[in-house]
């Protein structure tokens, strides 16, 4: 009886120990990876999936990260909502897409006095206390403006009365990459006497707004001499030209409207290659990698640059083949 009891114990005795190597093992790996909360501003565009896919891709367990992500469907309150549950959750670090630039004072300082460090993609913020923020990583969007600008200074002007007729089809007000390119643009007709900005359309950077204030405003005949359309994003421009084509009017490189896009997501540098959209700027969404980097530096004790800008280029029919493109990953 008392050999009995002494294995009975034993065996209890193994079992606890077991269940604690097993328990400890699973906090241990929790403990190890490094928790992020990722506020991504929406999914209104190609630009935008391939962008949290990019973050998706590289905050992977294997890669020692936890990834939370809250889409915020274009909303900043729902960001501002998404970051202080991140806040409450005690993750590691948080990431921000912002939608516009103003109005993240209060929220940044709440999470900066919870000493939780952010780092800014994308767009940016215009705060006065910048040390509220790590970094900022994303695209140069007034250079992207230039670029589409000499582009368009390249061109002979066409129309007979010697004026140039720009279309401009904004994107979300107050976002830095609608800022800037609005900038680039408006900068330039004033430098040049024969540029006129016929009239601002509001697509928010999406194909179904592009589509439908370009229909509305197409139906007015006396809107149909349009030169150029400056348009600041792939998604708003794809539905400006099914406007165009419903209202019979020609674009691209053998039509009547020079269509300048940003973003040169993989549908439209294919629109560029067959000559129905006449240039693209490049806007690079894959941001996963560099802000893994910044990321290592910054646990390792490195001081980390406050702006980090990605490689972009301009893609028009004489730089594109169909090779490149298919090789893209966005
Ligand atoms: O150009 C557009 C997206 O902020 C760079 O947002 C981003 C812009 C991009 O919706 O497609």
């Amino acid at each position: 009886m008392k050999r009995f009891c002494s294995i009975i114990l034993c065996l209890i005795l193994i079992s606890l120990f077991a269940g604690c190597q097993h328990g400890s093992g699973v906090d241990e790996t929790d403990r190890e990876l490094f928790v992020i909360g990722f506020s991504q501003l929406g999914s209104e565009s190609d630009w935008r999936i391939a962008n949290t896919k990019s973050m998706t891709d590289t905050f992977t367990n294997d890669n020692g990260y936890e990834l939370i992500i809250q889409n915020a469907k274009q909303q900043q309150d729902n960001q501002f909502a998404a970051i202080r549950s991140f806040m409450l959750e005690g993750v590691d670090l948080i990431i921000i897409a912002p939608t516009v630039e103003e109005g993240w004072e209060n929220v940044l300082k709440e999470v900066h006095d919870a000493g939780i460090p952010v780092i800014i993609i994308d767009r940016s913020v215009a705060v006065w206390n910048t040390n509220l923020f790590l970094t900022n990583v994303g695209s140069d969007f007034l250079n992207q403006g230039n670029l589409a600008v000499s582009w368009l200074e390249s061109q002979p002007v066409t129309n007979d009365s010697g004026r140039l007729n720009i279309l401009h089809l904004q994107g979300t007000y107050g976002a830095t990459a609608q800022l800037q390119r609005t900038q680039a643009l408006e900068e330039a007709v004033e430098n040049h006497d024969n540029w006129v900005i016929k009239d601002q359309l509001y697509g928010d950077f999406t194909e179904a707004k592009g589509y439908e204030v370009m229909t509305e405003y197409l139906a007015d005949v006396n809107n149909h001499d349009i030169d150029v359309l400056y348009s600041e994003n792939d998604n708003m421009t794809f539905g400006a030209m099914r406007a165009l084509d419903e209202a019979g009017i020609t674009y691209g490189v053998d039509g009547q409207v020079k269509i300048i896009t940003f973003d040169a997501t993989k549908k439209a540098l294919q629109y560029c290659l067959d000559g129905q959209i006449n240039v693209c700027v490049e806007c690079n969404p894959m941001h996963g990698p560099l802000v893994d980097d910044l990321i290592r530096r910054y646990r390792a004790g490195e001081t980390i640059p406050k702006h980090v800008y990605v490689d972009e280029t301009v893609f028009t029919q004489d730089n594109l083949t169909q090779e490149l493109i298919d090789s893209r990953e966005y």
